[in-house]
C-alpha cells in the first residue's frame, strides 16, 4: 500500500527539539495528547523530541508566554540538551516568539505549531496550487513577525531545517512588509487563476451528473488507504502526519455498474492554522462541493473523539456542515471486538472497516450506492435508437430498474442523478 517516500530526510540533518506544552482549565485534549501529536509533527518535519515542558496557566505570559522563571528554566534546558528549536505547542504572539529567541540565545529557533505545520505542508506541497497555498499561508504568517525574523535572518541564524522553510526562493531584499504585501497579492491573483480553471472542470464533472463524494478525516486517519481500497489505486499513504497535501479524485464503479468519484483530501488536525484553512479554501472546495462526504476516523486513536470533534469544527469553518456525512471509523482491525462493539453501539448511523485488511469495505459501498442513489429522481424515458449514447450515459450513471425494446425506441426505467435530469426530460413518458 506504502508506495516511495515523497521526500526522505537524512539522519545526520535532523534537528533536536524542544517541546513546550501549557495546560489551561477547559481544555479538550488533554496536554499529553497533545504533546504526543506535537512530537509527531515534529519528526514528520525532521526533528527529534528530545525533552519536554510544560506548564499549568490560566492565560499566557503576553511577554515569554510560559512564566519567566520557567523561560529561565527553557533556556538552560536547552543548552543542557544541546537543543536546535523549541516548539510551543500554541500560537505564540510575534512580540512572545521575538522575546524568547531574545533569552534563549543565537543557535536556537523558538516556533509555534503552526510554523510547524506550515513547515510540513511547505515540505509536503507537489503540485504549483498546493505549493502557492502553502506560500500564501506563510506569508500571512510571516507578515506579522518580519521584524523578529528578519533580525533572524540577518544574523544568518535560520541556516536551514525546522521552521525554516518560509518563503521558498526567495532573496534577503525581499523580507520586508511591502514586499511581503506584494507578494501576497501576486499570490493570490494567481490561485485566483487556477481556482477558476478547477472551478469550470468541477462544473463539467457536476454536469455529467457524476456523484462525487470526498474522504475527509483528521491526518493519519486512513483516507488515502481507504481510497487505495476503494478504487484499487496506489496513491501515497503513510504514517506521517499531513502524508496528503493535494486532492486526487477517483473514478469507483458500484456494483450496480454505476460511476462516482471519490477524492482523497488534506488531512485536518486540531489548532488548525486559519491561514491554512484560508489559503486551501480552493483545495478544500474539493469538499464543499461533493454530494457525501465519508468522515474517515481513526478508531484506534485513544483522541478518537476530540478528532472527530475538531475535523467538524473545521467542516462548519469551510460551510460543508450541511452535506450528508457518513462516518467511517477506520482501523477496526486494532480494535477487539468489545470496543468494536462499543463504537458500534456508541454511533449507530456509523460503520466500521480496515482499509488495510478491507473488512467492512463491501457494506461501505453498498451505503454509498444508497446514498446515491437518494438524492435521484425516478424517471421513465423512452430513448429514440439515434439517441444511443443516451442509453449508454444512462448504464455509466444512472441505476436502471427496467430495459426494454420497442419499435420507438429503448423504453427505460431509471432512477437519474440531478445533474442528469435535464439530459433525459426531453425523453419522459409522461403516461
Ligand atoms: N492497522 C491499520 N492501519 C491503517 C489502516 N488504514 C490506514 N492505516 C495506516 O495508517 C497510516 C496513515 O494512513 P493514510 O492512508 O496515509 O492516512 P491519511 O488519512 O491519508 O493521512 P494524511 O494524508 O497524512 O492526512 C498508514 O501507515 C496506513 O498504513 C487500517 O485499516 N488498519
Ligand atoms: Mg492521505
Amino acid at each position: 500500500m506504502t508506495n516511495e517516500p515523497m521526500y526522505t530526510i537524512e539522519q545526520s540533518s535532523r534537528e533536536r527539539a524542544i517541546l513546550v506544552g501549557i495546560e489551561q482549565a477547559g481544555s479538550k485534549w488533554s496536554m499529553e495528547s497533545s504533546l504526543q501529536e506535537l512530537s509527531r509533527l515534529a519528526d514528520t518535519a525532521g526533528a527529534d523530541t528530545v525533552g519536554i515542558t510544560s506548564q499549568k496557566l490560566t492565560s499566557p505570559n503576553p511577554r515569554t508566554f510560559v512564566g519567566s522563571g520557567k523561560a529561565t528554566q527553557l533556556v538552560n534546558m536547552a543548552g543542557e540538551l544541546d537543543a536546535d528549536i523549541i516548539i510551543f505547542d500554541d500560537e505564540l504572539t510575534p512580540s512572545q516568539q521575538s522575546n524568547l529567541e531574545k533569552l534563549v540565545g543565537r543557535d536556537v529557533k523558538v516556533i509555534d505549531r503552526t510554523a510547524l505545520i506550515l513547515d510540513i505542508f511547505a515540505l509536503h506541497a507537489k503540485t504549483r496550487e498546493g505549493r502557492l497555498q502553502v506560500q500564501l499561508a506563510q506569508n500571512e504568517y510571516l507578515y506579522p513577525r518580519l521584524r523578529g525574523m528578519w533580525a533572524h535572518l540577518a544574523s544568518n541564524r535560520m541556516g536551514g531545517g525546522v521552521g525554516s522553510r518560509f518563503g521558498e526562493g526567495e532573496s534577503q531584499l525581499e523580507v520586508d512588509r511591502r514586499m511581503v504585501r506584494k507578494r501576497i497579492t501576486s499570490i493570490r491573483r494567481e490561485l485566483e487563476h487556477l481556482s477558476r480553471i478547477r472551478g469550470v472542470q468541477r462544473e463539467s464533472r457536476y454536469n455529467s451528473g457524476i456523484f462525487k463524494i470526498a474522504l475527509v478525516g483528521y491526518t493519519n486517519a486512513g483516507k488515502s488507504s481507504l481510497l487505495n481500497r476503494l478504487t484499487d489505486s496506489n496513491v501515497y499513504a503513510d504514517d506521517k502526519l499531513f502524508a496528503t497535501l493535494d486532492s486526487t479524485t477517483r473514478k469507483l464503479i458500484l456494483p450496480e455498474g454505476r460511476e462516482v468519484t471519490l477524492s482523497d483530501t488534506v488531512g485536518f488536525i486540531q489548532k488548525l492554522p486559519t491561514t491554512l484553512v484560508e489559503a486551501f479554501k480552493s483545495t478544500l472546495d474539493e469538499i464543499t462541493n461533493s454530494d457525501l462526504i465519508l468522515h474517515v476516523v481513526d478508531a484506534s486513536s485513544d483522541s478518537y473523539e476530540q478528532q472527530v470533534d475538531a475535523v467538524n469544527d473545521v467542516l462548519g469553518q469551510i460551510g460543508a456542515e450541511s452535506i450528508p456525512k457518513l462516518t467511517v471509523f477506520n482501523k477496526c482491525d486494532l480494535l477487539d471486538s468489545t470496543a468494536q462493539q462499543a463504537l458500534a453501539f456508541r454511533n449507530s448511523m456509523s460503520i466500521q472497516v480496515s482499509a488495510v485488511m478491507g473488512t467492512g469495505i463491501d457494506e461501505l459501498i453498498t451505503r454509498i450506492a444508497s446514498a446515491a442513489a437518494a438524492t435521484d429522481s425516478n424517471m421513465h424515458v423512452l430513448i429514440p435508437y439515434s439517441r444511443g449514447e443516451l442509453v449508454s450515459l444512462a448504464h455509466k450513471r444512472c441505476r436502471i430498474s427496467n430495459e426494454s425494446h420497442t419499435e420507438l425506441g429503448t423504453s427505460l426505467i431509471l432512477r437519474v442523478p440531478i445533474g442528469l435530469e435535464r439530459e433525459f426530460k426531453p425523453f419522459l413518458i409522461t403516461s
